[in-house]
């Protein structure tokens, strides 16, 4: 760990100049106003919200550099190790707020706003996401960069500058539409080109054997990465951190006049058009051929990228140190892999030590293995990632070859030290061809063979990868695997997002620190029976449930009492994630209220259930439930008979800056995985964080999360992750029997009480013999009964 000082230490060849942005003299609104004018994206005559925006964001730029420079050059001297973290995906959001928050000028850039005829929280609502990731993932890499900043450590992320990053999710009467989200379409005041970093990038063509026996990587084409980079500014320090995303460029040279003065406008343009297909899109569909080819081109395209980048900086480093040896390397460098889709990071620097470096084999492996690290996050056997040799010695014939190499390799060390393992080789080859047809490279295998150290993102899960996924390799090295527990950034999920409860707690507490060390909010506990601190809370809650009352009818029509339970699921729509079971839990308690009298509905605790989340463009099953919460929502709430006493609102487009509007309003929040299928939940400790309860299973954080915040604010249910097995196992052998309020709520939907769309496919997934997306595999049957019991215990508790 390396601190970044305050001290600038520029070897900047520009010339000094007197700094405009000194803080001691910062005169804000004016340099937004400078920006306005001289930096002008919009005509002249008009300042309104969207004007300001840009001009406000640009000022804020301004501050970020100075900051990032001095970072830049600071590390540059130090050179300390440096972390790599690289991810296909960032869920970054919006960064307006964040960044001034981070810079200590929230009240500063509020006040200039408001003399330039603004409001802070319009201009900031302005800012599209930036959303280059699905969720949790995602969402991660982006709270790593905030807590790395801020912890002032030498970090730097790298991905891919996606054209259109997650899409839009509008709302029909047919359920979830996609819709390009085109968040560069003004521009991003946050990203800077580097014209200057410039890598090219190889695809296709062959390996050349010169008379030596040295092997080269020739032919095909080339596309070039070109670097774009974000600032990541740290909370209450100038430590300002790189985002490098990289876009795909063909060269000029690649643009062939000849046809194009020809008329043939396409295939003068076949290169360019290329390259633009690289970024165009996060996570292209890869159920053809195409689709397959495009993805792992991008995942080639940024560690290719990435890595040479590296190698220049850790060159540039010893500039003048002619002595230095690759084997500092891993001294210097540690790659972390945002699961397999970095994985061919491995193969790549293999070959750029020994094609380009002229390392032999042991060294170049050596210096790799000591240098990458590989975090998993899933135990799904669908995501776990697969390549077909065939569409890999297409595209990266060399690498194909390394890959061959280190699959040999790791054979041979079994069969010479470990011939008792032989028998599991099988399965822990990093090549499977138990499939002639259809030969593949298991990517978890490449990396958990090539890794120094491999982890889980929760000790459940953990745990689950070194008794199950990864328990042959956990035999043979046991000190490789670990767990990192997930976190989040307190910044963005309290701080910013609820500043009324950060307030308070700062107040109480006599100290902000713990915005960047939670554990010191437990020191909250010795006023846990105080009726102040409970009447400030509850006024703070309130106050962030009424602003989403106001969000929830301008963006659905649908009006919420604030004085109801606000009951929140957030996430992407998956099976094992069970929304379904939430919804089924809904239905029957609109069924119960029905058949209750008004008198007995009196004694009921009112509740506003909401959900929100995106299916994957092309999963059924997570698109129909979509469909049928939102089908439910059109009836309940339009049932004057029960609407006082349960809403229920699908939330649309659910993405980070939503989250952050969702999650302080929140009062009881629902993470009801299938034990042993969330490898962490992130989400879990936002809610947590904003004093919010959970209703939730042993999974994933959940169970650590339960730990701290105790078992009275964690109402637990469903089985446990070593039960699933048996459970299942039971389903097939036709020993499971449903329960009756099961039973009633699936049959109530057949019958067409929320309309007439056929849900039988849907519900059909919850019955027969159990096997992979059928016969109930999530086991949402079996944990009903005890999901609607902790359901009522939560109604007790509210009142
Ligand atoms: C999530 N995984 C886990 N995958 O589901 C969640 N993108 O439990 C965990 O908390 C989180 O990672 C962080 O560790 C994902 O979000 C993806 O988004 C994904 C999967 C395959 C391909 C691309």
């Amino acid at each position: 760990k390396e601190t970044n000082g305050t001290a600038p230490c520029g070897a900047l060849k520009i010339p000094a100049v007197a700094n405009p942005l000194a803080e001691e003299s910062l005169d804000i609104a004016s340099n937004i106003t400078y920006h306005a004018r001289y930096s002008p994206h919009f005509s002249p005559l008009k300042f309104d919200p969207e004007q300001a925006y840009y001009a406000t964001a640009e000022s804020v730029r301004d501050l970020l550099i100075q900051r990032w420079n001095d970072t830049f050059f600071h590390f540059h001297k130090v050179d300390p190790k440096q972390t790599y973290y690289l991810s296909m995906e960032y869920l970054q959001g919006r960064a307006l707020t964040n960044a001034i928050g981070n810079l200590g000028l929230s009240g500063a850039y509020a006040d200039a706003l408001t003399k330039l005829g603004h409001e802070l929280e319009d201009i900031a609502d302005q800012e599209k996401d930036a959303a280059l990731g699905n969720g949790g993932l995602g969402r991660l890499a982006s709270c790593f960069l905030d807590s790395m900043a801020t912890l002032n450590l030498p970090a730097w992320g790298y991905g891919l500058r996606y054209r259109y990053g997650l899409f839009k999710q509008r709302i029909s009467k047919d359920g979830q539409e996609e819709v390009a989200e085109d968040w560069l379409e003004k521009f991003s005041p946050w990203e800077v080109v580097r014209h200057d970093i410039k890598y090219p990038i190889r695809f296709f063509g062959h390996v050349e054997v010169s008379p030596t026996g040295c092997r080269k990587w020739v032919g095909g084409e080339i596309i070039y990465a070109l670097a774009y980079d974000v600032p990541i500014p740290g909370y209450k320090t100038k430590n300002t951190i790189s985002l490098r995303l990289w876009e795909a460029k063909s060269s000029a040279e690649d643009f062939n006049l000849f046809l194009f003065n020809e008329g043939q406008y396409e295939a003068a343009a076949q290169l360019h058009s290329k390259a633009q297909q690289i970024c165009a899109v996060l996570y292209p569909g890869d159920a053809t051929e195409n689709g397959k080819l495009l993805r792992l081109k991008q995942q080639f395209f940024l560690c290719s990228a990435s890595l040479q980048d590296i190698i220049m900086r850790f060159k540039e480093r010893r500039a003048d140190n002619l002595s230095w040896k690759w084997s500092e390397f891993p001294s210097k460098v540690a790659v972390q892999l945002n699961d397999t889709h970095p994985t061919l990071a491995i193969p790549e620097l293999m070959r750029l030590l020994i094609d380009d470096e002229g390392l032999g084999w042991d060294e170049a492996w050596d210096v790799t293995s000591r240098t990458v690290a590989y975090t998993n996050h899933t135990v799904l056997p669908e995501a776990l990632e697969k390549w077909s040799q065939a569409i890999m010695y297409k595209l990266l014939p060399r690498h194909m070859e390394i890959i061959e190499e280190i699959d040999k390799r790791f054979m041979a060390m079994i069969s010479s030290t470990l011939s008792s393992m032989e028998r599991k080789l099988s399965t822990m080859r990093i090549l499977d061809n138990s499939n002639p047809l259809k030969p593949v490279v298991r990517m978890a295998n490449l990396c958990v063979v090539s890794s120094h150290t491999v982890n889980g993102v929760a000790q459940l899960h953990s745990d689950i990868l070194k008794s199950e996924l990864f328990a042959d390799y956990c035999s043979i090295w046991p000190t490789k695997f670990q767990n990192k527990t997930n976190g989040i950034t307190p910044r963005r999920w309290i701080r910013f997002c609820s500043p009324e409860l950060s307030d308070i707690i700062t107040k109480w507490l006599k100290t902000d620190e713990w915005i960047t060390n939670l554990d010191l909010l437990s020191g909250l506990r010795q006023f846990a029976d105080n009726a102040e601190l409970h009447a400030e809370w509850a006024s703070a809650k309130m106050a962030n449930k009424h602003r989403l009352a106001q969000y929830v009818l301008n963006v659905t029509g649908v009006a919420i009492d604030p004085n109801s339970l606000f009951d929140i699921q957030v996430k992407r729509i998956h099976e094992y994630k069970r929304q379904l079971m939430n919804i089924l839990g809904t239905v029957y308690r609109y069924k119960k209220l029905k058949e209750m009298t008004i008198e007995e509905r009196k004694k009921i605790t009112p509740r506003t259930v909401m959900l929100g989340g995106k299916a994957f463009a092309t999963y059924t099953n997570a698109k129909r439930i979509v469909k049928l919460v939102n089908d439910v929502g059109s009836v309940v709430n339009d049932d004057p008979e029960v609407n006082n006493y349960l809403k229920v609102v699908f939330i649309p487009n659910y993405n980070v800056s939503v989250a952050e509007m969702l999650i302080p309003g929140s009062e009881l929040s629902q993470h009801i995985s299938t034990a042993g299928m969330e490898a962490s939940g992130t989400s879990n400790m936002k809610f947590s964080l904003n004093g919010c309860i959970i209703i939730g299973t042993l999974d994933g954080a959940n169970v650590e999360i339960r730990e701290e915040i105790g078992e009275d604010n964690f109402f637990l249910f469903g089985a446990k992750a070593d039960e699933v097995p048996k459970l299942r196992k039971e389903r097939e052998d036709g020993l499971f029997k449903p329960d009756p309020r099961f039973e009633e709520a699936k049959q109530f939907i057949r019958d067409g009480a929320f309309g007439s769309y056929d849900y039988n496919p849907l519900l059909d997934s919850l019955e027969g013999n159990c096997g992979y997306g059928r016969g109930d595999y999530f086991l949402v049957g079996h944990d009903f009964p005890s999901y609607i019991e902790a359901q009522s215990r939560v109604d007790e508790a509210y009142k």
